[in-house]
């Protein structure tokens, strides 16, 4: 029997609203798109990957208020896949019952095609290829949850030679950062002991298992399919797998990403500092990259400018700059001319000490006490 394929995605956030950007309408239009944009792409590979299903396990939605807009794009962009969709609500898009209004919205914009809100923990049948699987749903019923919701799995009976697939939305205990169990943690052993072929799961952001890792994998996080903020380390992943009854027999990560988000923290005291940091941006993907630059120390008045002109530079590369900058001027003789009478104790002091090579430090740390003492 030929493996059934799936595209399995989850974190996908879609109607994010970017309000840190509102200064930036051109970059917030642009982060709002790519979160459609690069489902799309997922979709497209999806098809070019000839996939059956394409799985979303969870927080396709921001929230339960996005807008009716919103719903319809992301619903118009899954139909374009050629197989089957299935779509789990997960902690932000959580299914509370009937009167729903994201999964009513949701469901009259899918009308007869062939997506499918997992609303409920029960069972979802297809059979292609000649191959018969079998889905078992956990969705999310709140934003927090303090049980596992997967015990049902374990206990539904399961016929041989079917493929059997969990997928569920939450917290993994010893992979999350979720110390205080609010967000359905489930356990490895309660994962491992469910008696599917494999989970597709959604929550963390982060994807696991390693793509080299091996084996038949007992869970599976695709990560958020395209970064939302520096918190995302990667460029946005899905998972393509190749699934059979006895396990995954092949699995493959996928980068769908568009947008990069960094964060570049650096202490700037010498010119070689101000050419490392331009370096460091050079090596970025300036077009797609929100750059945020924390930069602390001091610099001589030619290394400041120095910095202007790279800052300069780099706004007009990056797709967005976003400097936090507190960098002092270096006390230098001219510096020590303006600020303190060339008779004064502390004039003679600070030019001895400036003019010490073997203690780079002494001055500044000398000029920063008479500044605090006011003298
Ligand atoms: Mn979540």
């Amino acid at each position: 029997m030929p493996p059934v394929r799936i595209v399995h995605t989850a974190d996908n956030h879609l109607g994010l609203a970017f309000q840190r950007y509102a200064g930036e309408p051109e970059v917030r239009a642009r982060l709002v798109a790519e979160r459609i944009e690069a489902l799309k792409r997922l979709v497209a590979e999806a098809n070019r990957r000839q996939a059956h299903f394409f799985v979303v396990a969870g927080d396709l939605f921001d929230r339960p208020t996005v807008a009716k807009r919103d719903i319809k794009d992301t619903v118009d962009a899954l139909a374009t896949f050629s197989g089957d969709v299935l779509v789990l609500p997960g902690n932000h898009d959580f299914y509370e019952g009937p009167q729903s209004q994201l999964w009513k919205t949701f469901e009259e914009a899918v009308g007869n095609r062939a997506i499918r809100a997992l609303v409920r923990p029960e069972v979802a049948a297809f059979e292609v290829d000649g191959e018969h699987v079998r889905f078992y749903p956990c969705p999310c019923p709140s934003k927090h949850g303090t049980e596992s919701l997967i015990g049902w799995v374990r206990d539904a009976a399961k016929e041989p030679g079917v493929i059997h697939v969990g997928i569920a939305h939450g917290n993994v205990d010893g992979l999350g950062l979720d110390a205080e169990g609010r967000y359905f943690t489930m356990r490895q052993e309660e994962l491992r002991a469910a008696g599917v072929a494999t989970w597709l799961l959604g929550h963390i952001h982060v994807p696991d298992p390693a793509p080299d890792a091996g084996g038949s994998p007992a869970f599976f996080m695709p990560g958020i399919h395209t970064p939302d903020s520096v918190k995302c380390r990667h460029p946005g992943h899905a998972w393509y797998l190749e699934v059979e009854a006895d396990g995954v027999n092949r699995f493959e990560q996928l980068s769908t990403g568009g947008v990069r988000f960094t964060r570049l923290s650096k202490t700037l005291r010498t010119a070689a500092d101000v050419e490392a940091l331009g370096q460091a941006c050079a090596a970025l993907p300036a077009a797609d990259t929100v750059l945020d630059l924390q930069l602390t120390g001091r610099l001589k008045a030619a290394d400041r400018a120095a910095l202007e002109a790279v800052m300069a530079g780099l706004k007009e590369q990056f797709f967005s700059v976003t400097d936090d900058a507190s960098i002092e001027h270096e006390l230098d003789a001219e510096m020590l001319a303006a600020e303190y009478p060339t008779d004064s104790l502390q004039h003679t002091l600070l030019a001895r000490l400036l003019g010490d090579e073997q203690h780079a430090d002494a001055a500044w740390l000398a000029h920063q006490l008479f500044r605090d003492l006011g003298t």
